[in-house]
């Protein structure tokens, strides 16, 4: 970058990705020197291509509340930090985006709360990284701007710099019209996607809730996938994001991650089944779900441990948000009582793991697991499942998977559920911990040839491409 005083930042960038948070992470060596790492995420993986080596920059904030670093360059990439004080990472992200937008727009599976002063620092907050991606953006730029966190920023950018061509991508789902309309500040939020030349959604289903939104709450024309608004014409349509699908088929069959799998076989006690769950911990991601259907089933008689476990990775996520307090407190309850009737010394019935693990050795749990347990309420699209497929190069393993996470649509041969009843999802796990070796490989087989074609980069190059067309 050309500047680096952030009051002197060139506007020179011809593509700018803008997210909540830049694509690095700052980590602190045995010395007491700090320093920033690229953030195992795939998404800066998939942009990488578009956006490194050509002046390409990435706003987004640090991670840490307080002063922002100057801007500087990691990977090709110039990194430009927006500054959030305490108040508005409490406000702004804790707040109005994971307890405001977040359960909103998963079906209210918790009450959202809904805050003035969360919503103004919301607003402040995304002017900031409107300024921001305004000082960097070269004349004429794409760019393109990600999530819930960020949704009014297509139109204040545009209002800023009505030269740029906007993107936005919105990871997670959006609602249909009478969940959306109960937000006190709906109309703001339409308008400020409407910013954007091109919205992109997972699923056509929440492009088409998008342009219902534009013609019922805004009685704007529309016409299927576009929306005439201010003289423009802004178009809605489902780009379903992957994972990079040969990187990860890759990593599950070297050596080292196949020898680790063996060997959690065997400090699981050798098991006959194995099931796995791995998810962020989320109240949206159904770890109840799966943690009742198995109780019942050691309940039934139908399984025993530990010839049956269930290994469940919870990652820990916002812990400050107080959702997340009570339902982490739930599930340890839920596991503990089930180890507490059905395991053994030396023996529990559930593995649970509040860790976050090395990515080797997430890839040694999908290769090791007979069955993935991917059970939400309602998901964007949930890579997890997509990756369990990416390491199943050996056709074996089977996939339960809820049918509201955005990648049913896209994986029809796995065991679908619907998460909200138990006994189908009792039965559905059954059939997969029982499936022929031969129905589960035709299954396991189709499913990757499916994400052989829609892999990460195929995601990034079709948003490209559809938003370059708009310019
Ligand atoms: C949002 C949407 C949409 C998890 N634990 C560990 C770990 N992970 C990795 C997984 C996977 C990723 O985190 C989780 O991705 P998901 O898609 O499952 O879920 P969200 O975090 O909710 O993501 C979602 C996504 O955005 C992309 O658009 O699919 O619907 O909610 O990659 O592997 N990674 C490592 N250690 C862990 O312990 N290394």
């Amino acid at each position: 970058m050309a500047g680096t005083d952030a009051g002197d930042v060139q506007a020179d960038s011809p593509v700018v990705v803008v997210a909540n948070r830049l694509p690095v992470d700052q980590v602190t060596d045995d010395d007491g020197t700090t320093r920033w790492q690229r953030s195992p995420g795939g998404l800066v993986t998939a942009l990488e291509p578009f956006v490194a080596g050509r002046g390409g920059a990435w706003v987004g904030w640090s991670g840490s509340a307080g002063e922002a670093p100057e801007p500087f360059e990691s990977g090709g990439i110039s990194l430009v930090p927006v500054e959030l004080s305490e108040e508005e990472v409490d406000r702004y992200y804790e707040g109005m985006s994971n307890a405001s937008l977040w359960p909103l727009y998963h079906d209210v599976v918790e009450k959202p709360e809904y805050h003035r002063t969360w919503w103004d620092t919301y607003v402040q907050v995304n002017k900031r990284f409107a300024d921001r991606t305004a000082e960097v953006a070269a004349e004429g730029a794409i760019v393109w701007v990600h999530d819930y966190q960020l949704q009014l920023v297509p139109a204040m950018l545009r209002q800023r710099r009505p030269d740029l061509t906007i993107g936005f991508f919105l990871h997670i789902p959006f609602p249909p019209y009478e969940l959306f309309t109960q937000l006190p500040w709906r109309s703001a939020i339409v308008e400020g996607l409407l910013g954007a030349d091109l919205v992109g959604f997972q699923l056509p289903s929440a492009a088409a809730n998008f342009v219902q939104l534009a013609r019922r709450l805004h009685e704007l024309p529309t016409r299927g996938a576009t929306i005439e608004y201010d003289g423009r014409t802004v178009t809605a349509r489902a780009f379903p994001i992957s994972i990079d699908v040969a990187a990860f088929d890759r990593l599950a069959s070297s050596p080292e991650v196949l020898a680790r799998a063996k060997e959690i076989r065997a400090e699981l006690g050798d098991p006959q089944k194995m099931i796995l769950g791995v998810d962020r911990l989320d109240y949206t991601k159904g770890i109840s779900v799966r943690l009742n259907a198995f109780e019942e089933l050691l309940e039934d008689g139908a399984v025993e441990a530990p010839a049956t476990v269930l290994v469940q990775v919870a990652t820990p996520s916002r812990e400050r948000v107080e959702h997340y307090v009570h339902m982490r407190e739930t599930i340890e309850q839920q596991v503990g009582h089930i180890n507490g009737v059905y395991g053994s010394i030396g023996g529990p019935a559930v593995h649970y793991f509040n860790q976050s693990m090395p990515r080797e050795e997430l890839a040694a749990l999908y290769r090791a697991a007979d069955v993935m347990l991917v059970t939400p309420y309602r998901d964007g699209m949930n890579l997890v499942a997509k990756e369990y497929v990416a390491a199943r190069g050996d056709h074996g393993g089977a996939l339960v998977l809820s049918e509201f996470a955005g990648a049913a649509s896209e994986l029809r041969q796995a065991f679908l559920v619907n998460p909200h009843d138990v006994a189908g999802v009792k039965n559905q796990l059954l059939r997969a911990l029982r499936v022929e070796p031969a129905e589960g490989a035709r299954r396991m087989r189709a499913m990757r040839r499916h994400l052989a074609k829609h892999d990460l980069d195929h995601w990034a190059s079709s948003f490209f491409t559809a938003l370059r067309a708009q310019a």
